[in-house]
């Protein structure tokens, strides 16, 4: 049996889970929303997070976990509405998904069939290191989700290989600045080069006037830095780390 079987078996017994980790208005020190993180509890014990897995699940397969994750967030979100938090939900997607056939009808459905969720408080990441396959069909299905007023946002910018190009190409929102160029601030190793990254990032969101999150930050002084360099979204081990969703309620309840 394959590692990618054992995974979708896992999906089928409840052994896929969900951590959220808070997103941060900079400025205000509250929290905006979470990012829905999926983790595998492969036996009671033994925890495995998506890293050790995803790659090895490609096609239909990676279609059915990521539509499980995306209903599981929002029941999730639904059930938090009666402990009167709200938080946005960044969902990761990969790309790839927007070009097979039947995938609009199929996210819609799953995110319609939600009656109680309203589409305004979702944001969907697109994992810039997949490579999009039809442009034109992810551009009209992207259209089409933003028509509901869902969010996209590129994730992990900078680490592809065509950042600059689905910029021009994908009508989204904003873009999360990965971590590998926030992890070296304020002044570790090649600083200088990640904040000329960072700073370009900046740039060219502020020319396409979309929004920027960046990742990763572990400390105040790394928050600072990117905050001096006009940064206004943050999200990071500094603020909290990823945690199960009864955990994320108490911490919202609180900080929010
Ligand atoms: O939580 P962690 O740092 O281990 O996540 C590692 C990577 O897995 C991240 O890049 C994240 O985008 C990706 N990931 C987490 N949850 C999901 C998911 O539900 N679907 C997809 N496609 N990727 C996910
Ligand atoms: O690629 P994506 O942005 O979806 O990945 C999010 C992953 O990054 C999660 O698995 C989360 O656990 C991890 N992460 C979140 N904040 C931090 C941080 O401050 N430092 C490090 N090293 N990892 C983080
Ligand atoms: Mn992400
Ligand atoms: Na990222």
């Amino acid at each position: 049996r394959t590692l990618s079987d054992a995974v979708m078996d896992g999906m089928r017994n409840g052994q896929i889970e969900l951590h959220y980790q808070p997103t941060i208005d900079l400025c205000s020190g509250r929290p905006i929303g979470v990012e829905v993180l999926m983790r595998w509890r492969q036996t009671p014990t033994v925890m495995r997070n998506p890293i050790d897995f995803l790659p090895s699940i490609v096609g239909d397969d990676l279609l059915a976990l990521d539509m499980y994750v995306l209903d599981a967030a929002l029941r999730q979100s639904v059930a938090w509405q009666g402990l009167n938090i709200e938080p946005a939900l960044s969902v990761n997607l990969s790309p790839r998904h927007f070009a097979m056939a039947g995938f609009m009808d199929r996210i819609k459905h799953t995110i319609l069939s939600h009656t109680d969720f309203d589409p305004r408080r979702l944001t969907i990441e697109l994992l810039e290191s997949h490579a999009i396959q039809d442009l034109a069909q992810t551009v009209a299905v992207i259209t089409e989700l933003r028509a509901l007023g869902i969010r996209f946002y590129l994730d992990d910018f900078g680490t592809g290989h065509s950042a600059a190009a689905y910029l021009k190409q994908l009508p989204i929102d904003g873009i999360k600045i990965d971590q590998v160029f926030t992890r070296n601030l304020p002044d570790g190793q090649n600083h200088l080069h990640d904040r000329a990254i960072i700073a370009a990032s900046l740039s060219m969101a502020t020319a396409f006037e979309i929004d920027v999150v960046a990742e990763g930050l572990e400390s105040a002084a790394a928050v600072s830095e990117v905050v001096k360099m006009g940064c206004l979204k943050g999200q990071g081990f500094y603020f909290a780390k990823p945690m199960p969703a009864d955990e994320l309620a108490i911490w919202y309840q609180y900080h929010q």
